[in-house]
């Protein structure tokens, strides 16, 4: 088998790395798995355009008809946004089965990593990661995204992590993996729908020419392994900590009750949460992932500049 012809890389974004510009990663699970049918398509877009906008190109990334996919037209985007959670959901472990089987899959936080450092992208914006769930002491629910930020060099911008999971155990857990947490202008570790969950970061940084500086060190120096760039949710899209809160009680003891777990776990809180929230969740989700979007981007412009000397 010829392993290159697996990945698939758009003419657009093949040239932009040839030409070591800037290039951003995006996942598709949250198109199908993180957003209702008709605002995942419309958010995509946005996010993809806001991306342009600071002078990087986009790449979104999914598995399709048997091909690793490094950049996707509109249609293809609305195909993911359409098949919603009859796409499938793919971490690490899945992409085999899915290529093998000419599945379209969405990949999370974890495989869209793997598939960008094949094409040789570095950062990646998404609105969440995945981490140690609540209760992991007896569940042992803890996201493979944190095993892929173990190994697999890629930095990931997010608005930290929601608190359907057990943040200070996701803390722990990257630290113990050398995963470097770093704030953006905070000194505190986000809770995605607000801007701090009360714990801190290793590293604040207030320019995104800093954090280049610190992930060329890293890279140039043969460290493999991602790092965490947490981008507090904006000010007047954060939702109120006690209401998010209770929601999230909710949504948890629903799913304990359903016995709902492994990979459907997450996409099933997200969801209710949304309804608890009467889309005030949504509307915060969206917001904070086009600001991650735009600092991923700058992050991405800077750091092609030192890469290029
Ligand atoms: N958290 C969010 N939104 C998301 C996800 C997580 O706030 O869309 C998605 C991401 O694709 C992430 C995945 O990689 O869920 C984690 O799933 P799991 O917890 O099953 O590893
Ligand atoms: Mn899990």
């Amino acid at each position: 088998m010829n392993w290159e012809k697996l990945l698939v890389v758009t003419p657009e974004v093949e040239h932009a790395l040839a030409d070591g510009q800037a290039v951003v990663a995006l996942e598709s699970t949250i198109i199908a798995h993180g957003m209702p049918y008709p605002k995942n398509i419309e958010t995509a877009l946005r996010v993809e355009a806001r991306i342009r906008e600071e002078g990087a190109i986009p790449a979104t990334i999914a598995i399709m008809d048997g091909h690793l996919r490094v950049g996707l037209t509109q249609a293809e985007l609305e195909i993911f946004g359409r098949q919603g959670e009859n796409a499938a959901k793919v971490s690490r472990r899945d992409i085999p089965f899915v290529l093998a089987r000419k599945q379209n899959g969405a990949t999370t936080v974890a495989s869209t990593m793997i598939i960008a450092a094949m094409a040789g992208i570095k950062i990646f914006a998404t609105g969440g990661i995945g981490g140690v769930h609540r209760g992991a002491m007896t569940t042992l629910d803890i996201s493979a995204d944190l095993q892929e930020l173990a190994q697999t060099s890629v930095a990931v911008i997010s608005a930290g992590a929601k608190s359907i999971l057990d943040l200070g155990l996701t803390l722990e857990y990257l630290e113990t993996h050398g995963v470097p947490v770093i704030g953006y202008q905070t000194d505190h570790f986000p809770a995605f729908y607000t801007s701090s969950s009360g714990l801190g970061v290793d590293y604040r940084m207030d320019e995104p020419e800093e954090i280049a500086e610190a992930l060329h060190y890293k890279w140039g120096m043969g460290l493999i392994g991602g790092a965490l760039i947490a981008n507090p949710i904006p000010e007047e899209y954060s939702l109120s900590p006690a209401a998010i809160e209770a929601k999230i009680e909710a949504a948890l003891s629903e799913a304990h009750a359903q016995k709902i777990m492994g990979k459907a776990l997450t996409p099933f809180l997200l969801s209710r949460i949304e309804s608890l929230t009467e889309g005030d969740s949504l509307a915060a989700n969206i917001e904070l992932v086009l600001n991650n979007a735009r600092l991923g981007a700058q992050i991405a412009v800077e750091l092609a500049k030192k890469e290029e000397n």
